[in-house]
């Protein structure tokens, strides 16, 4: 009686005490206002967590643009495009940085007619395999721009109009915290963490995000 009852408190406590954390992060653009649409990712030190299982997403080519700018996938997701437009897109996928792209451009390319009236909207669909961020463009039209970010990390949000995240469930002890965005020219250097019951964390990047038309 005594070792069951000891052995259900032990139940009770280990998963609070391993998965207790949680983490507040506000992320700063280079003139100290809050920048919006920052993927903050978070990788404890310990153990490896699983990666989150791959989960199907759609972006539409619309009015010239990518909707939604932005797409948060984990890593093995299979990304399909489809052009609600009634003309021609391309769509470009670029990894690794604008500077180290202009040497050596990685990713896909894919070609889409033109939505023609009563007919389903040409598609076309790729799976992304490696983590990392991935830049839309269309050859065509070079105003149009968006990103995907892929991760294989379970804790991973964008920032809000606050430029504020919140993950929950995060492993107590250090932790590393990554911030990337669609405007930044230059990784910002990841940014070390203990993580306690409440972790607040201000990150300050040298990112200034351009004007959305
Ligand atoms: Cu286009």
């Amino acid at each position: 009686m005594r070792t069951a009852a000891r052995l259900g408190w032990l139940a009770l406590w280990l998963p609070a005490t391993v998965w207790a954390g949680t983490v507040q992060v506000t992320v700063l653009a280079r003139d100290g206002q809050p920048l919006p649409d920052a993927v903050v990712t978070l990788e404890p030190a310990g153990p490896r967590a699983a990666a989150p299982a791959p989960a199907p997403v759609t972006i539409r080519q619309e009015g010239l643009a990518f909707v939604p700018a932005l797409t948060v996938v984990p890593v093995g997701s299979r990304v399909t495009f489809t052009n609600q437009d009634r003309f021609e897109h391309h769509v470009r996928g670029t990894t690794g940085s604008p500077l180290q792209a202009a040497g050596r451009e990685e990713g896909f390319e894919l070609r889409m007619g033109g939505r023609v009236e009563g007919q389903p909207a040409p598609s076309a669909s790729v799976v992304l395999n490696e983590a990392g961020p991935v830049r839309l463009g269309c050859h065509l039209h070079g105003s149009m721009r968006g990103a995907i970010y892929v991760t294989d990390s379970p804790w991973v949000m964008r920032t809000d109009a606050q430029g504020r995240i919140t993950l929950n469930d995060v492993p107590d002890g250090p932790a590393t915290v990554r911030v990337w965005h669609a405007d930044q020219l230059l990784d910002s250097p990841p940014r070390s963490l203990n993580v306690v019951s409440v972790t607040p964390m201000q990150f300050e990047t040298p990112i200034q995000p351009r004007r959305r038309r």
